[in-house]
């Protein structure tokens, strides 16, 4: 029993996370369809102790189906997105297509679970909901207690961005740039056209007419969406470093009202989905690789910013896996929500 599923993109790094979080989960499901473009239709994998064909994505693929999961670009979900709705299956779409659309709910469970309110899986009544970019979910995770508290008026974000981000390909380089780079051989520059591993740069997202890249407006618009806050401030450099599947980012919090450090502790140590890890006297603070592979969202680093006056300012360190919370965790606990 339970829904019917399908799986688009279910070769690609998320789309693989797609089905550990289903297991590890135990979704219910009475039907799962693997779905990828041609270039990986026809393989077959193991889920659950079944073997399953990987089949070529279709319009009649989304034929019975209650809730497609959809992470194989936007190109896909712009054409195939649409046609899964009008056969009555809600999308969960992890790429950028429908983010900002009006009418599309953006949504990050712990943050804004009242999104997706009256839509149900199985009613016949499709619908599309936007999974957040990786960068804006593990950000808001933390800064939304805090904003609750004492409403943030203006955000200033820098990211620290894994090799996750752009995908299985650019994981597999970042292994073969470091062993040629220690070989002493010429690094092979295929996904970044520049040296990645022992290195970090600007993130590789197009570069628009004011000057920021996509991936820092998509924190600045998204944020505003899912806070429901047009007038937010949020600013963000983001920067692509040569790690493995989890993200790092500062974030500079301006808050409307008062909000002291120990408060703000208190106020993490109780929300879903975080950890506080802020030992001072060890020096010890979230990492990447420490929050690799696990579902919560790890922040420290909680100090009054002393450029601020009073106790209107913090600075936090956020730690989240990219592919896990970032991506696929996220999309399947909005699918829960369905249920
Ligand atoms: C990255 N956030 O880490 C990007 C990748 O809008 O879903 C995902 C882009 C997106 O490079």
């Amino acid at each position: 029993s339970g829904p019917s599923l399908a799986v688009v993109g279910v070769t690609g790094a998320v789309g693989q996370e797609f089905l550990s979080v289903l297991s590890d989960r135990d979704f219910p499901y009475r039907s799962i369809k693997m779905l990828a473009s041609r270039r990986s239709a026809g393989k077959h994998l193991t889920f659950q102790g079944r073997d399953y064909l990987v089949e070529e994505i279709a319009p009649d693929s989304f034929d019975g189906v209650d809730i497609a999961l959809f992470s194989a670009g936007g190109s896909i979900s712009k054409e195939f997105g649409p046609i899964a709705v009008e056969k009555g299956g809600i999308v969960v779409d992890n790429s950028s297509a429908f983010r900002m659309d009006e009418g599309v709910p953006l949504v990050i469970p712990e943050v804004n679970p009242e999104a997706v309110a009256g839509i149900r899986a199985g009613s016949g009544k499709g619908a599309l909901i936007a999974n957040p970019n990786c960068s804006t979910i593990i950000c808001l995770m933390a800064a939304t207690p805090l904003h609750r508290h004492a409403k943030v008026v203006r955000m200033v974000v820098s990211t620290y961005q894994a090799a996750s981000g752009a995908g299985a390909a650019a994981m597999e380089e970042l292994v073969l740039q470091t062993r040629e780079v220690l070989e002493g051989k010429p690094p092979t520059c295929n996904i970044f056209k520049q040296q990645y591993a022992f290195n970090l740069f600007s993130h590789n997202a197009p570069v628009m007419s004011n000057g920021y890249n996509e991936e820092e407006m998509k924190l600045v618009k998204e944020t505003r969406k899912i806070w429901n806050d047009k007038d937010v401030k949020v600013t963000a450099t983001c920067i692509r470093v040569p790690v493995m599947r989890a993200h790092a980012e500062s974030v500079n919090l301006q808050f409307e009202k008062p909000l002291d450090e120990e408060k703000a502790k208190e106020i993490l140590k109780k929300a879903p989905g975080v950890v506080v890890i802020d030992d001072r006297a060890a020096n010890r603070f979230p990492t990447p690789l420490e929050v690799s592979n696990k579902d919560d969202v790890a922040v420290g680093r909680i100090r009054r910013d002393v450029s601020q006056d009073g106790h209107t300012g913090l600075d936090i360190f956020v730690c989240g896996d990219q592919i896990r919370k970032g991506a696929a965790l996220n999309a399947v606990q909005i699918a829960e929500m369905l249920l």
